[in-house]
């Protein structure tokens, strides 16, 4: 904990921007110190959440809400970001200018918890690699409190993350991006192809803020990277803390790596073999990868590996990830809409053993669609496109030849569409490439909704 920021937050006076999961918990935190909180949103009380606006009120926290807080930044001397606030915002640089500290929420957890951090970020595989992680640390350590991206604000989870707790932190490149002091004792880069360009403005920008995962670390630490990804094995150069590479069919046999069969680990002088690969419940190579960075982390971390092979062993796949949601008439049924972006939604279609009957589309975060449409021939025979981003996709899969697509209204009428389309040995895979923002609140209600509607099906 950074005692002297616990200590000065006693009446001072601070800006929380974004009033949803992460501002609350913030605001809340920060009433725990005596600050002097107030929350802002673009969003209209009238539209807020009333539940969430009671809570605050409560509190003792104040609002100012309906547009952006230029006109009274002045006030503040602390100013907190939720992750979906774009750090470029014309009062972001007048405050800046101004000399006023801005830091995010992660940033914010971090200085008043004691608890070491295990740091998971990455484009594709964050999810699935920190909940991993989280059942083998909490398996060794009771005291594991999984956050982040997650969808569990850190803030929320200060109170219990003393000495002798452990987080594992699920880190987005917008958290990243407004970290001061944020030092995870462990972290892991998994992956790097370009997401969410329209809010980094470049595929530079964005390693940067992906890259500031490992800014503070020092030799007394470690940083987890992926061998076989050109631009994490190149983050070696910058680290100062201690490297372990996982690797995909590691040719080198050092660090974490596996062939066709098995799973090995070589960070001293010998290779032990730890599981099959077969041995895992999770499909995909890209699955491989992600139970290879949670052994490296593990190992870094000082757990011990029949901990680690046994929750391997025990895992299964997580929600709205390649997630199996059933069987009507011979067609499986795949809920993947953590598939936010093209790479995602090709693990996930190059995943399927079967023809894929594709729902794609969203959110238009800046993605090029070509890549991921080279990757349908032999495995995607149809596609029910949907969303804001419709006529991008549309004009990629013309260019590219694949016609047998049709649009749709809504998202039900996508899931009808691929129903009927789809033939005994078939399967349904909702991978959108897309983020959800254009017609749900977040990827978990677009997959609760695609689940619920194929129990209708049933
Ligand atoms: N808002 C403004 N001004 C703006 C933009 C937004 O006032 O310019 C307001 C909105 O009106 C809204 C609030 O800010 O009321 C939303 O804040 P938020 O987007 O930070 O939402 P939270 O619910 O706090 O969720 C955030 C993360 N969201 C994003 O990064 C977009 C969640 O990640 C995370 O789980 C949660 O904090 C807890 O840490 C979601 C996500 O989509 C899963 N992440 C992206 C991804 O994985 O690709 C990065």
């Amino acid at each position: 904990m950074n005692k002297e920021f616990a200590n000065s937050l006693k009446d001072k006076n601070v800006l929380v921007c974004g009033i949803a999961k992460s501002g609350i918990s913030a605001a809340l935190l920060l009433r725990d110190y005596q600050a002097d909180v107030t929350v802002q949103d673009l969003k209209e009380k009238e539209k807020a959440d009333k539940a969430d606006i009671e809570l605050l009120e409560e509190n003792g926290v104040r609002l100012y809400m309906g547009k952006n807080p230029d006109d009274i930044i002045h006030m503040y001397h602390l100013i907190v970001l939720s992750p979906g606030i774009p750090t470029d915002l014309d009062f972001i640089k007048k405050a800046k200018e101004k000399g006023i500290e801005i830091i995010g929420d992660v940033e914010l957890a971090y200085k008043l918890s004691d608890a070491p951090v295990i740091g998971i970020t990455g484009t594709n595989g964050k999810t699935t690699t920190t909940t991993l992680m989280g059942k083998i640390a909490e398996a060794y350590n009771p005291k594991t409190k999984v956050v982040g991206n997650i969808g569990i604000p850190y803030c929320d989870q200060v109170p219990s993350l003393g000495e002798d707790a452990l987080a594992v932190a699920e880190l987005s490149s917008f958290q990243l991006e407004s970290i001061e002091e944020f030092k995870p004792h462990v972290c892991a880069v998994l992956n790097i192809t370009p997401d969410h360009l329209n809010r980094h403005h470049s595929l530079e920008n964005y390693i940067a803020a992906k890259e500031r995962i490992f800014e503070n670390q020092t030799q007394e630490d470690f940083t987890i990277l992926n061998y076989n990804d050109e631009k994490t094995r190149d983050m070696a150069k910058r680290t100062k803390g201690k490297v372990i590479f996982f690797s995909l069919m590691g040719k080198d046999k050092s660090g974490v790596f596996s062939d066709e069969k098995s799973i090995y680990i070589n960070c001293g002088e010998n290779v032990q073999k730890l599981i099959d690969i077969d041995e895992l419940n999770i499909l995909g190579d890209h699955n491989v990868e992600n139970a290879m960075a949670a052994i490296a982390c593990a190992h870094a971390a000082n757990i011990p590996m029949d901990t680690v092979i046994e929750q391997l062993k025990a895992f299964t796949a997580v929600e709205h990830r390649i997630e199996y949601c059933g069987e009507v008439r011979g067609v499986k049924y795949y809920n993947d809409s953590k598939g936010t972006n093209p790479d995602a939604s090709i693990k996930a279609v190059t995943a399927m053993k079967r023809p894929i009957c594709l729902i794609a589309g969203g959110y238009d975060k800046g993605s090029d669609f070509d890549e991921w449409i080279s990757y349908f021939e032999g495995r995607v025979k149809f596609v029910a496109v949907i969303g804001q981003v419709k006529e991008k996709i549309v004009s990629s899969l013309e260019k590219a030849g694949f016609k047998n697509y049709e649009c749709a209204d809504t998202f039900t009428q996508a899931i009808d569409l691929c129903h009927k389309n789809a033939k005994e040995g078939d399967c349904v895979l909702l991978s959108p490439a897309c983020a959800s923002w254009d017609m749900f609140k977040s990827y978990e209600e677009r997959g609760n909704i695609f689940k619920d509607y194929v129990k209708g099906l049933k």
